[in-house]
């Protein structure tokens, strides 16, 4: 924590950033961080547009702008510490980042997945989860590790799947959910209720999580 009492966040997206406009709006209400930079890696995306409007300071580092994973990711880790922020949250952020990279933010890096995971990790989750015919999906937040998508897991919010769904109807569905659990896991960190211990194990209020806290479909979150 810093002397206002708010946690140094670093948002980290790559285009609309609707997870990031819930988490300033609660940091507007009542959740105790500091915004301290947006950086996104592709240039010109609603989300830089939603943090300026917010007065939050914003940057660009464009992936193509480099000729491989390691540079880029040496640039973004010396970008991002240049901020130190006690949490880095990727909010639709879109590039797999490095062994080396997730290991200095280990215990202070968490992601937002659209997926019940372990159930569908990587890309085009709504898609998978309609053509599999599951009747429930959702999202989760996990601490990032170097296994894609696989990180301790410390939140989820369930969604049914609905006849007549499509990919998009169900993104939407999930993204409502979306809002409301990862402003709830900033908080539980910013608290000081939450952290990775040392033998990786997610622990709640000192309490070792066996698995994350998940919310049903109709149940009331936060
Ligand atoms: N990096 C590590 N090491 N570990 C994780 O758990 C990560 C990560 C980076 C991003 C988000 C993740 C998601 O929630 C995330 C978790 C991008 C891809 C992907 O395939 C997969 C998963 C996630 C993010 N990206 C392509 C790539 O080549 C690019 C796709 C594009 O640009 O559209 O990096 O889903
Ligand atoms: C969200 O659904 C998020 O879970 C997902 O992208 C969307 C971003 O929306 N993340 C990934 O798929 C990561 N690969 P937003 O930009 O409006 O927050």
């Amino acid at each position: 924590m810093n002397g206002t009492g708010r946690l140094p966040v670093v948002v980290l997206i790559s285009g609309s950033g609707t997870n990031l406009q819930a988490i300033i709006d609660s940091a507007d209400n009542d959740l105790p961080i500091e915004i301290r930079a947006v950086i996104s890696n592709r240039p010109n995306v609603h989300g830089l547009q939603r943090a300026a409007q917010a007065g939050i300071e914003t940057a660009v580092l464009d992936h193509k702008a480099f000729p491989d994973r390691e540079s880029y990711d040496r640039s973004l880790m010396a970008l991002i510490d240049t901020y130190s922020p006690a949490l880095v949250a990727l909010a639709g952020f879109m590039r797999i980042l490095t062994p080396a990279l997730v290991r200095h933010y280990a215990g202070r890096m968490f992601n937002i997945h659209p997926s019940l995971l372990p159930k569908y990790t990587g890309l085009h989750t709504h898609q998978r989860v309609l053509d599999a015919g599951d009747a429930l999906h959702g999202a989760s937040i996990h601490f990032v590790t170097e296994e894609l998508d696989g990180g301790p897991l410390i939140v989820q919010a369930q969604v049914p799947v609905m006849a007549g769904d499509d990919a998009d109807t169900l993104a939407a569905r999930v993204l409502e959910k979306e809002h409301q659990i990862y402003p709830l896991a900033i908080r539980w960190f910013a608290e000081n209720r939450l952290r990775l211990d040392e033998n990786g194990d997610v622990r709640l209020d000192d309490r070792k999580l066996e698995q994350p806290v998940v919310f049903a479909p109709q149940e009331a979150i936060g």
